[in-house]
């Protein structure tokens, strides 16, 4: 009461609505006036943040969480009610007519996209000390994540525009969400990088805030244990992004500039944009309103399993249920052997990547409906079977996956299924843990990450016609890995297949030890045979014509120890380097048409 006046009428109302609210407890210890008076108020700046950020405001916060900390306490399944079943999506050959003509629609629609990246996490299980999207994907050309995202999209706008034949050169807006942890670093890898040739125009950078953290099953708000005026915090989840397009008018942007469609991806799958065309291209054939991309997933692994579900009373949808709950969910529901691989090897269960396409028109229907807000949950950490007091302070989370929970049954939700060799390796894990994953099942370190990426780009040129060679079996921090030969192109050389089929003659081989790097757009592979390493760079305005026999000492791959401080952390990780002992290397700066055959 005495501090009411230190308080502009917004604070008051602020502080009315924390009474109100069961938060008194926030106040308890609070000085007298004089004392701590601009703590107080810096208090009362995080109170009107917190409210501002969350739809509905601190009310609807506190009040969500009693119910969720309500369910969680009494034991309350989520999917009470619901039977789950295996759904039935499109299922994708790569390079089969289908997937042809998925990615022509596909590319034909990208210059009506616009692409959502989710990087607020810290990637706490990778345990890297820098920011995900600065990793290099692979460290044959050391491009990092999010220099490869933007040349794809970069990349996709180009053909887009070709083919649309209207003169119009549509540029594909680009949205990060980013969060405390990533921000300004996010920011300065843009900004030292010219924003690796994008439109800094075409870019938004969207901040999501944490959520206040919860001491007991009453929500009441936890304080900060090392200052007595701020409320402790902690990350809302990647959920965030669907209230902060919204709340920040992006959509409307989007829909007024003639967008259909918005792709969501994640920080760290160096694969993702080989199956973007066609993922798009199914999205627009068949008039997703939500389109998951999935692949074949192992039981167990920690990505959410696709499925569908059906209520007791007729309700219908078909959701991603998070690696988590899958089993419990199975088992309860007349799956004795819970979340269990069938007879393919896989669980019957689609993994979800977490890469969404939804369509904008009932995207922005719904989200006026809703403000943005997902469905979440809550996942407090108990002292004892009591459940009446938690080890930690917990927060109330949400994911961007959850989406489609708030949608009428009518809506069109589906999924694709792709090769997991071609759309997903994402990395996530530190070495160690990485080391233990059970054999057969993906590491999702940045070893794997980076070997993924050589693997399917051997196997798309092997497609394409050219003779690769297997890859050899090597282990590095731990970790047993197929090593194909390194080759690595420039989105802009191809981001279909149909693109790289014209780009590949006559009969071409690479041996096993081999690094190939293709570094410029018009650049033509025909009758090449690779043993050794040969990389070549050309600007837009030259056309080359690679062909010959090309032999050399190359590049060798050497084991480096995670635990070797010496090594940069980027290395380490990885647990290999690359010793460049011998290369014929070729670059093209100048218009015109060029023949390299060695
Ligand atoms: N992220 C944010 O932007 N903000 C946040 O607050 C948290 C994360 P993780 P997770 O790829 O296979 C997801 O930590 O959440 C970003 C799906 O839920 O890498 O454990 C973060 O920067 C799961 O169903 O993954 O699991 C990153 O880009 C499965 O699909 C992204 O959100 C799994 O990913 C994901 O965060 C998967």
């Amino acid at each position: 009461q005495k501090n009411l006046q230190l308080l502009s009428p917004d604070q008051v109302e602020l502080a009315k609505m924390l009474v109100e609210m069961g938060q008194t407890h926030l106040f308890a210890h609070w000085a007298d006036p004089g004392t701590d008076d601009d703590e107080k108020k810096a208090f009362f700046a995080q109170v009107a943040k917190l409210d501002q950020n969350y739809p509905g405001g601190l009310v609807s916060y506190i009040k969500n969480a009693r119910e969720l900390l309500a369910d969680s306490k009494a034991g309350n399944n989520p999917f009470d009610g619901f039977t789950p079943s295996v759904p039935t999506g499109e299922i994708l050959k790569f390079g089969d007519d289908n997937f042809l003509n998925f990615e022509e629609e596909g590319v034909k629609e990208a210059r009506r996209a616009a692409f959502v990246l989710v990087a607020g996490g810290l990637g706490e299980r990778l345990g890297y000390n820098g920011i995900k999207v600065a990793l290099p994907a692979e460290t044959t050309t050391g491009t990092c994540f999010l220099q490869h995202y933007i040349e794809s999209i970069l990349a996709l706008q180009d053909a887009s525009n070709k083919i649309a034949k209207d003169g119009c050169e549509k540029e594909i807006p680009f949205a990060i969400m980013t969060s405390d942890d990533t921000h300004t670093r996010t920011v300065q890898l843009l900004e030292s990088n010219n924003y690796f040739g994008m439109k800094p125009s075409q870019v938004t950078l969207l901040k999501q805030e944490k959520v206040a953290c919860l001491d007991d099953n009453d929500a009441r708000l936890a304080l900060d244990s090392n200052n007595k005026y701020k409320i402790q915090t902690k990350p809302h989840g990647h959920g965030d992004v669907h209230s902060l397009l919204y709340s920040s008018g992006v959509l409307n942007e989007w829909r007024d500039a003639g967008l259909k469609w918005v792709l969501f991806f994640q920080d760290t799958n160096g694969l993702l944009f080989k199956a973007i065309p066609a993922s798009l291209g199914v999205s627009s054939s068949r008039q997703f309103h939500v389109n998951s991309l999935a692949v074949p997933r192992k039981a167990k692994e920690a990505i959410g399993g696709i499925t569908r579900l059906t209520h007791a009373d007729g309700r219908s949808m078909v959701i991603n249920v998070e690696y988590n709950q899958l089993d419990p969910l199975l088992r309860a529901s007349g799956y004795p052997d819970g979340d269990a691989n069938c007879e393919t090897g896989y669980s019957p269960f689609p993994g979800n990547i977490n890469q969404l396409i939804l369509e904008l028109g009932p995207y922005i229907e719904e989200l006026t409906k809703t403000g943005g807000a997902i469905k979440e949950f809550v996942n407090p950490k108990y002292k004892d079977a009591s459940k009446t007091s938690f080890k930690s302070s917990t927060r109330l989370e949400c994911m961007m996956q959850d989406y489609p929970k708030t949608l009428p049954p009518t809506a069109r939700v589906g999924f694709t299924v792709m090769d997991t060799w071609l759309a997903y390796a994402p990395v996530k894990n530190n070495p160690e843990d990485a080391a233990k994953v059970p054999k057969g099942n993906p590491y999702h370190s940045a070893t794997s990450g980076e070997m993924a990426i050589y693997r399917a780009n051997s196997r798309i040129l092997r497609e394409a016609g050219a003779k690769v060679d297997d890859p050899a079996t090597q282990v590095f921090n731990g970790q047993e890995v197929e090593v194909w030969p390194r080759i690595v192109w420039t989105p802009k050389w191809g981001l279909t297949f149909s693109q790289i089929k014209k780009k590949v003659g006559g009969s071409c081989s690479v041996s096993q030890r081999s690094t190939l790097v293709i570094n410029g757009r018009d650049i033509c592979v025909e009758d090449l045979n690779l043993d050794g390493a040969l990389l070549v760079n050309s600007v837009n305005e030259a056309e080359v014509k690679v062909e010959g026999t090309v032999q050399n000492k190359g590049w060798v791959l050497e084991s480096v120890d995670y635990k070797d401080t010496s090594a940069p952390e980027e290395i380490r990780i990885r647990g290999f380097r690359f010793n460049k002992v011998e290369q014929l290397e070729r670059t093209y700066n100048k218009p015109g048409k060029f023949s390299l055959k060695p």
